[in-house]
């Protein structure tokens, strides 16, 4: 499979006019958000109409991006979703490898005739993109859009697509603490920076404008709900329907509660089990040559990356636990 189709991509971004629908994850995180919206930034820039689409509501600390307010949510705008993806010349993928994690809207994007292409860095995306720049070596799909860009013309880099690569590759390294971090992770920074961005201003943004409840829920999770297995080197952490009640979850909230297993000393496999009105969400992260996507695809058909990976469970939660234990007993990680 070739990985990299960019010359065709920007081809068809610098011929005639079209209209793009950009299309990102359910439970849009940074680089959801960051990747999708400097896309629609620049393919407006080169004289496209663009939209950006995502599934569910992104959290509140993304909403100060450049048309974060523009974006069409799937499940509170159905009949805008549909039309974006019935109408668009071309549906642009970004930060997701199957295209049933656009969840609501998946038969409608399979349905269409227009051409599907893919920015991401997930391990196995799907047959049906047309075109891709996909890698697994860069810390996010934001860093990917800065190299296409400033590959093909640098000039079209501006200040607000800046904010939008930082805040995705930000928070896809966990503030350049995890992931593909690389050389270029921090020269593409530094480049953005050249380019005006504000890093501690988007730091006290995306960071330092958490809800007392959010944090209280932390507390909670690391206290109540958090279980040790040394002998696994293993966190096991989770939260149930009443714990998210009782501490007003909003989207996001439970963002990155998974990586504090992974603070404890020897821990190698953190996992956190999340009950959801229609299934259990489960996060998994690991450290090093640990490869925690095993467990993702091979026990729950999800997946990800080596080192950060998820997956849907649709039974209890006690349940979705005891096969993750059988899972640690079963496999070589
Ligand atoms: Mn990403």
């Amino acid at each position: 499979m070739n990985n990299s189709d960019k010359n065709q991509i920007w081809d068809l971004f610098t011929s005639d006019k079209k209209s793009f629908c950009v299309i990102s994850h359910t439970n849009p995180d940074g680089d959801a958000m960051g990747s999708a919206l400097a896309m629609k930034l620049l393919l407006k820039k080169l004289g496209h109409e663009a939209e950006v689409l995502v599934p569910n509501i992104y959290p509140d600390y993304y909403a100060w991006l450049k048309d974060a307010d523009k974006i069409i949510i799937g499940d509170e705008q159905r009949d805008k979703a549909v039309d974006c993806i019935e109408e668009a010349d071309i549906l642009l993928f970004m930060d997701l490898n199957k295209v049933r994690r656009v969840e609501g809207l998946d038969e409608f994007l399979l349905a269409s005739d227009a051409p599907k292409i893919l920015f991401d860095h997930h391990v196995g995306p799907d047959e049906v993109f047309k075109l891709q720049f996909a890698r697994t070596d860069v810390s996010s799909t934001c860093e990917l859009v800065y190299e296409f860009i400033s590959e093909f013309d640098k000039s079209l880099l501006d200040k607000d697509i800046a904010d939008c690569l930082y805040t995705g590759i930000v928070t896809d390294t966990g503030n350049y603490f995890h992931g593909n971090i690389t050389a270029g992770t921090f020269r593409i920074t530094a480049d953005l920076i050249d380019l005006g961005i504000d890093v501690l201003e988007i730091n006290q943004k995306v960071y330092n404008t958490f809800s007392e409840s959010r944090i209280r829920m932390l507390g909670h999770s690391l206290i109540n709900r958090m279980e040790v297995l040394h002998d696994k080197e293993t966190v096991v952490m989770y939260l149930t329907k009443d714990d998210l009640k009782k501490f007003n979850d909003q989207e996001g909230d439970t963002e990155g509660i998974v990586n504090y297993g992974l603070t404890i000393k020897g821990i190698k496999i953190s996992a956190l089990f999340i009950e959801r009105a229609q299934y259990i969400k489960i996060s998994f992260r690991s450290e090093g040559d640990v490869n925690v996507n095993q467990i993702a695809v091979n026990y729950y058909d999800g997946g990800g990356h080596k080192n950060a990976s998820g997956a849907y469970f649709y039974g209890s939660i006690e349940d979705a636990i005891l096969r993750f234990k059988q899972a640690l007993n079963e496999i070589e990680l």
